[in-house]
């Protein structure tokens, strides 16, 4: 062990930990020496085992002192852990219908004890990658975001709570790090971790480094991402961090989560459904077999921002008269102002929105961790057109998205591009 108390997991080892940890335990039954351990982690940083026993199943991740998917070659810190168990605990609170419980953490060891999502929950990115349609995935997404967002923002806060919730969220920063070199720097720069769709792609790789533009553009959200402290961000809210069936909907692995701008979250699903958007068509058995479903995520994301903007805007009138510091009512209370100031704060985040959610969709195609909606299209040229749309598409939606103002303008773009 190491001087810090710090232990990777083994299985047996394993074992040995949940037979002295009571509230993981209890959880399982009381046989212990006949568990079944599987490491199932399929995502890109920690490892996850899934430990079921006689009387139930848990899930048990670790970060570890580097990033998985590339290796000791690049550390990162492992109190990572210990930011992603805070937000689950935090935003489970606001919204325990789609937020896995969180039954133990260790903080010296890294180790979060959760709730098994259990069968039939996929991942969301597998399953848009099969065509399965999830008709409450809009409204528990939009759920979700409205209640993370709105009661960790200054619209319900006073600044005496909200600073001191910052503060313990800068601690993040590696992460908060990473992210700014992988989404806001590396793909508009030569890079050892960027990667592209080699030969099809190399001259688009080569106008994104080019583009002045872009390069303006990203500098502006990249500045807003390190400066806003707007609410608490999952800040990793890509479909392959949510785990749904027909029926439900659960959002895991927040280990970015920091207090940032909160259209970094909602940029990032909606980014990701516009990537599986893209991908379809190298996905379709036959020539337009996927045609039906292409409007089922269209529809998914107008229904998202909708409902979103339908269930914050409502949290925000429930809550005019509390303590929210950013709109007091002895200046704001005259309808007509509340109707403006609302107006322009929704503005203001739809565009956020569309620009973070772009900034997603570009690093995700010439930078480092593709997606597998594009990976998974074993025919590079094939592969290479999707990726290529989707980039296009991702390029206009960063530096038009003034000229954008409401959702369905969004998705008609998308349509006129793919036509
Ligand atoms: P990483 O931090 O490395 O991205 P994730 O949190 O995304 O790890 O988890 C990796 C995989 O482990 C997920 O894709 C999912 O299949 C599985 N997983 C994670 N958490 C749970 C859970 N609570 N219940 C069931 N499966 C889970
Ligand atoms: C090396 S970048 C790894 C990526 O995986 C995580 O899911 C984050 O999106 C991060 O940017
Ligand atoms: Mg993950």
């Amino acid at each position: 062990m190491a001087s810090d108390g710090f232990q990777p997991l083994t299985e047996k080892l394993l074992v040995e930990y949940l037979k002295v940890t009571p509230p993981l335990a209890a959880k399982l039954g009381n046989d212990l020496d006949k568990l079944q351990i599987k490491e199932v982690g399929d995502g890109n940083l920690n490892f996850v085992y899934i430990v079921s026993g006689p009387s139930g199943s848990i899930v048990i991740k670790q970060a570890l002192p580097y990033i998985r998917c590339i290796g000791e070659s690049w550390p990162m810190t492992k109190e990572r852990a210990y930011f992603e168990a805070s937000v689950l605990q935090e935003h489970g609170g606001l919204c325990p219908n789609h937020v896995p419980e969180v039954y133990h953490f260790d903080r010296k060891m890294c180790l979060i004890g959760m709730r098994y999502i259990e069968p039939p929950h996929i991942i969301l990115r597998k399953g848009l990658i099969a065509g399965m349609e999830y008709p409450l995935l809009a409204d528990h997404l939009s759920e979700y975001m409205a209640r993370t967002l709105f009661y960790t923002s200054l619209l319900y806060r006073t600044t005496t709570d909200h600073k001191s919730a910052v503060a313990k969220f800068c601690g993040n920063v590696e992460l908060c790090r990473l992210t700014e070199q992988v989404v806001f720097s590396d793909p508009y720069k030569v890079s050892e971790y960027n990667r592209w769709t080699t030969p099809y792609l190399d001259a688009d790789a080569e106008a994104v480094r080019e583009d002045n533009i872009l390069k303006l553009e990203v500098a502006e959200l990249k500045s807003k991402f390190c400066e806003r402290s707007q609410a608490l961000l999952h800040g990793d809210l890509h479909t392959g961090s949510i785990m749904v069936t027909p029926d439900s909907t659960q959002v895991i692995d927040p280990e970015f989560g920091f207090y940032g701008p909160m259209g970094f979250d909602i940029g990032a699903f909606i980014g990701n459904l516009i990537l599986a958007y893209f991908s379809q068509d190298g996905h379709s058995e036959k020539e337009g077999a996927r045609r039906l479903y292409k409007k089922w995520i269209l529809k998914t994301i107008l229904d998202t921002w909708n409902l979103f903007h339908t269930k914050f805007t409502a949290l925000w009138d429930k809550h005019k008269d509390g303590s929210g510091e950013a709109y007091l009512p002895a200046i704001y209370n005259n309808p007509e102002l509340q109707l403006l100031v609302k107006q322009k704060y929704m503005d203001d985040l739809f565009h956020d929105t569309l620009g973070f959610g772009a900034a997603k969709m570009i690093r995700r195609i010439v930078g480092v961790a593709h997606v597998e909606d594009f990976e998974s299209i074993k025919e590079a040229a094939k592969r290479a057109e999707c990726e290529r749309k989707a980039l296009n598409f991702a390029k206009t939606l960063l530096k038009e998205r003034r000229n954008f103002h409401k959702i369905n303008e969004v998705v008609s773009a998308i349509e006129d591009l793919d036509a």
